[in-house]
């Protein structure tokens, strides 16, 4: 080691010491390895991303490091000196919070933001409770490269290396960083183009920053689609309906409710799990679990939601259609035309309402009500809500119930009501009066409150079932107890397999998302039906029992008949059969758990990307608008 003459060591060409003026170079070069290390880690332990060979890894480390020193390269536009440093160090802090706005996304989503997530920020918890909740003490540790970066720009320092050669060839390096990675991995990933709706394998193909990048190129391009759609597309999606659905949905319970009220229940965040489960003798979902032994049960029933949570809910089951892969069709698409319940039981004369104990505009729902045919909308408005009866989102379920009953009374007959429920929300959070049963003690608090909160829930709509029962109305009804989507993410795995007391297997990440579905026609039988099935299959039921024919372009089957090629199919991508699972690039058999071959999966390859296009083009090409009525 020497002693230099402004008194550092130097430790040879490592060794870095004070200049006059920052030098560039080497502060792109830190930026971008800092930032690729970063990003290598988060994809390991956060995203946890699955490569499903070696040459696919590489690729993604070097689409990665191609996108971050490309996008950095940016700074370069600057030509004076300390403009240059600015410049890559801001791209590097907004990458950097890019990258944490994807982490706290993914805590509880388990999926990546797209562009039309940022427009509906609010709507997914904003800068409320929920958000606060996903930030850990920890993250600080994101920021490690920003703060040493930061110090080699206050301090001007730079190694004994020249990178003055480099500058000589800095566009070519640049344009080979860009572009060569991506050729790369377009070669690699074939299967890239016709899944685009697979965002994991985007990400895994292009890195995380070009992901963001093809988002907007994508939604780009859907808006394009719509008004360069002619209608011309329906022959053939109206041609593979009716060569799926044939007369399948015609059941054997067909019209049994003809002309009844349907009130139409949704559980917020209601898994299946919850259903016959004990804690200590404490029963989760005690009426719940009464109510569906004198129903129609479904315990292997899944939502199909994606970006959009309830609202997803709420349009695959009033449309029988699939969300969108990025963003709410309630945000991005409210004046398109629908074929939605409410148009189709108009011309059975029925009056349609939704019930809501939140403010009318959240998740863009006056707007896309109106649309989706509904008569009525009972918001916030409508309710007597106070500081008192509220919690997290909204009216709490027992008042909502409470007050929603002399407003279902005053509705005309025959009805649709769709009532949301929303206590049993992430984060979970209940005063100790509601608490009907003790949170559980695992290490995950909000997997201890959930289970509170579910119970909760059940309370509110055994009141609300104890206060109707015997009436005109509830004899002239039929209820449909629907789980909107999960509540405990896959990322609160290892706490919910503890209250669960079992291990689960990769085809959990499927089966985690069966939500209930009890469906009780007063005066019929109990029956449990074991078929699998979907939100999407969920109106082609109501309406088989109410004895009309579903004609509509939609792909949803009775769950009722004996239809017996059954397929759920999810948004990623991702699909469940009877007795198959399709997930992570494998085909495993539900009855072991284990990896079975492809074989078995593949004749459904087909079918989901057929059905998950159409739905696509029927709501990007707003083609429901060149029907006739
Ligand atoms: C609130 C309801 C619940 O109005 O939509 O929110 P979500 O489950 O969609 O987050
Ligand atoms: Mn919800």
């Amino acid at each position: 080691m020497n002693i230099t003459n402004d008194g550092s060591e130097d430790m040879g060409i490592f060794a870095l010491k004070k200049n006059k003026q920052n030098n560039n170079m080497f502060i792109y070069i830190t930026a971008t390895i800092l930032l690729w290390l970063k990003l290598c880690i988060i994809y390991t332990f956060v995203f946890k991303v699955s490569v499903q060979s070696f040459g696919q890894g590489i690729v993604l480390l070097v689409t990665t490091f191609g996108s971050i020193a490309c996008i950095l390269g940016i700074g370069f536009l600057f030509k004076k000196s300390p403009a240059r440093t600015r410049a890559i160090f801001i791209i590097h802090f907004i990458l950097t919070g890019i990258l944490y706005g994807n982490i706290l996304y993914y805590r509880f989503y388990i999926d990546y933001v797209t562009v039309p997530v940022l427009f509906q920020f609010q709507n997914v918890g904003g800068l409320s409770q929920s958000t606060l909740e996903l930030i850990k003490y920890y993250d600080i540790f994101m920021f490690v490269d920003t703060i040493i970066l930061l110090l080699i720009i206050i301090r001007k320092l730079s190694p004994n290396v020249s990178f003055d050669f480099l500058k000589k060839y800095k566009g070519r390096i640049a344009l080979g960083l860009a572009v060569i990675p991506l050729l790369l991995s377009i070669m690699i990933n074939t299967g890239f183009w016709n899944k685009a709706y697979d965002k994991e394998l985007i990400v895994k193909s292009l890195g995380l920053y070009y992901y963001h990048a093809f988002d907007i190129y994508q939604n780009s391009m859907a808006s394009v689609s719509g008004v360069l759609a002619d209608g011309k597309e329906l022959d053939e999606i109206e041609q593979y309906v009716h060569e799926k659905r044939g007369n399948s949905n015609l059941s054997d319970l067909h019209g049994v409710a003809e002309g009844k009220n349907v009130i139409l229940i949704f559980l917020e965040s209601t898994q299946a799990f919850v259903m016959d489960r004990s804690f200590d003798g404490h029963e989760v979902t005690p009426f719940l679990n009464e109510l569906k032994e004198d129903s129609l049960y479904f315990p292997n029933f899944y939502h199909q939601t994606a970006q959009g949570k309830t609202s997803d809910a709420e349009f695959i089951i009033d449309n029988s259609l699939y969300p969108l892969t990025g963003g709410s069709v309630f945000v991005r698409k409210p004046d398109n035309d629908f074929i939605a319940t409410p148009h189709l039981l108009d011309d059975y004369h029925y009056f349609s309402a939704s019930f809501h104990g939140n403010y009318p505009q959240f998740w863009n729902r006056t707007n896309m009500y109106d649309s989706l045919g509904y008569d009525y909308f009972f918001s916030k408005e409508d309710y007597n809500v106070t500081e008192e009866n509220s919690i997290n989102y909204g009216l709490k379920d027992i008042p909502f119930f409470e007050q929603s009953l002399p407003h279902l009374q005053s509705l005309p007959e025959p009805f649709y009501a769709k009532m949301l429920t929303l206590t049993n929300h992430f984060p979970f959070l209940l005063e100790p009066e509601d608490q009907f049963i003790p949170e559980l003690k695992t290490e995950e608090g909000v997997v201890n409150r959930y289970f509170t909160t579910v119970r909760y829930e059940d309370e509110a709509i055994k009141r609300f079932f104890d206060k109707i029962k015997g009436s005109e109305l509830y004899n002239n009804s039929i209820f449909v107890l629907v789980g909107d989507h999960y509540g405990i993410s896959n990322n609160y795995d290892t706490a919910l397999s503890e209250a669960l007391n079992r291990e689960f297997s990769v085809i959990d990440q499927i089966e985690l998302q069966k939500v209930p579905l009890i469906i009780h026609v007063p005066g019929e039988e109990g029956k449990v039906i074991e078929s699998v099935g979907g939100q999407v299959d969920l109106r082609a039921t109501i309406l088989d029992l109410l004895g009309i024919e579903d004609n509509t372009l939609s792909f949803g089957i009775s769950l009722l008949s004996d239809y017996d090629d059954r397929l759920v199919i999810f948004r990623d991508g991702t699909f469940s059969t009877n007795k198959y699972i399709y997930i992570e690039d494998a085909c495993y058999s539900k009855e072991t758990a284990k990896k079975v071959k492809r074989n078995y999966c593949s004749p459904y390859f087909n079918q989901v990307q057929t059905e998950l296009t159409y739905s696509d083009q029927i709501i990007y090409g707003d083609l429901y608008r060149f029907i006739e009525d």
